[in-house]
C-alpha cells in the first residue's frame, strides 16, 4: 500500500534520496516551534514515509543552526483552554506514536535546543544523535505547566525516574554531553560533522532487513510495555514469523556463502 505525500508544506522541508528521507522542521525564525499546524503536516510526512516501501530510514532535523524545536508553539499555549488543552496535548501525542511505531528508524539529529515538545519529538524517534552545541530539556515547569507530549513518560522510560524528575522539575537545558551521560542522546559529535554523521548510521540502518528492523523496534517499544513473560512470548512469535521472510534465507545464506546480503524487504 502507497500513501500519498501531501501536495504542499508550509512547515516542513521533505528531501528523498537513497532509501533515506530527511525530514526537517522548517519554522527558523520561532526556533521550529511546534504548532497545531507543524504536527498535522508531520503527521500526514510520516504516514506517507511509512508506506513508502523505497524509505528505509529518516532523519529528522531543524532548519537553521540554533535549533532542532524550541517547544510547542506557546502563542497557542497561552491561549489554551481546558478541553482544547487536552486535545492538543492527545493529537500531539498521536503523532509522536506514529513516529515511534512507524517501523522504520527515524534518526533525530538534534542541531541546536530541543526543548519541551522539542526533547518530546526527539525522545520518540528510535535513535538520537546530538550536536555538541545542542541543548535539551523539558522546560515546562518554567511556563508553570507540564509536558504534555509524553514527555514525563518516555523521559523516564529512557534514563530512569530519578533523572527524569530532575529534568522535569529544575526545567534546567542540558548540554549534549550531560544528556549522553544520562542516556538521553545515542552520540554527541562536532556540530559540523552532525547531517553526515546521521546519514552514515541512516545508510547503515536502510541496508539491514526492513521487516527485522520493523521487528525489533516492536519487541523493544511493545514489550516495554508488557510482563516479561508476556515480552518473551511477543519475542518469540517475531522470531517464528521472520523465519517466513526471503530476506531470512537471504542472510543465512549470505553468511554461508562468505559474501554480503542483499536484502529485499520480503
Ligand atoms: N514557541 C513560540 N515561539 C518561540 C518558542 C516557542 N516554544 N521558542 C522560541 N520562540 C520564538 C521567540 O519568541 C522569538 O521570537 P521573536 O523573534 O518574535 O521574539 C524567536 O523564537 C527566537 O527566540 P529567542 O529570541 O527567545 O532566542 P534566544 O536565543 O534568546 O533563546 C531559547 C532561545 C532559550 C530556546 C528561548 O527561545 C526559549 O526559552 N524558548 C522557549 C522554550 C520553552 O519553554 N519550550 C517549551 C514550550 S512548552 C512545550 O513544549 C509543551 C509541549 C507539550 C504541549 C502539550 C500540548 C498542549
Amino acid at each position: 500500500m502507497t500513501l500519498a505525500y501531501p501536495e504542499h508544506l508550509n512547515n516542513l522541508l521533505l528531501e528523498r534520496a537513497d532509501a533515506i528521507a530527511v525530514l526537517t522542521l522548517n519554522r527558523p525564525k520561532v526556533l521550529n516551534a511546534l504548532n497545531t499546524e507543524t504536527l498535522d503536516e508531520l503527521r500526514r510526512t510520516i504516514l506517507a514515509l511509512k508506506h513508502d516501501e523505497t524509505v528505509r530510514a529518516v532523519i529528522l532535523t531543524g532548519a537553521g543552526e540554533k535549533a532542532f524545536a524550541a517547544g510547542a508553539d506557546i502563542n497557542e499555549l497561552a491561549v489554551q483552554s481546558p478541553s482544547g488543552g487536552r486535545d492538543h496535548a492527545i493529537r500531539g501525542q498521536h503523532v509522536l506514536d506514529l513516529i515511534e511505531q512507524m517501523g522504520k528508524p527515524v534518526i533525530a539529529a538534534i542541531n541546536g535546543y530541543a526543548l519541551g515538545g522539542g526533547c518530546e519529538l526527539a525522545m520518540a524517534c528510535t535513535l538520537r544523535l546530538a550536536a555538541d552545541t545542542a541543548k535539551l530539556g523539558q522546560p515546562e515547569i518554567n511556563l508553570g505547566i507540564v509536558p504534555g507530549y509524553a514527555g514525563t513518560q518516555r523521559l523516564a522510560r529512557l534514563v530512569g525516574r530519578g533523572r527524569a524528575l530532575e529534568v522535569l522539575l529544575t526545567g534546567e537545558a542540558i548540554d549534549a554531553q550531560e544528556a549522553y551521560r544520562l542516556g538521553l542522546v545515542n552520540r554527541v559529535v562536532p556540530a559540523a560533522e552532525l547531517m553526515a554523521e546521521a546519514r552514515t548510521l541512516a545508510a547503515t540502518l536502510a541496508a539491514k532487513a526492513p521487516i527485522a528492523v520493523r521487528y525489533i523496534i516492536d519487541a523493544v517499544n511493545k514489550g516495554l510495555q508488557m510482563p516479561f513473560a508476556e515480552a518473551q512470548v511477543y519475542e518469540a512469535t517475531l522470531f517464528g514469523l521472520i523465519a517466513s521472510t526471503e530476506d531470512m534465507r537471504e542472510g543465512t545464506r549470505a553468511f554461508l556463502e562468505k559474501r554480503k546480503a542483499a536484502f529485499k524487504g520480503k
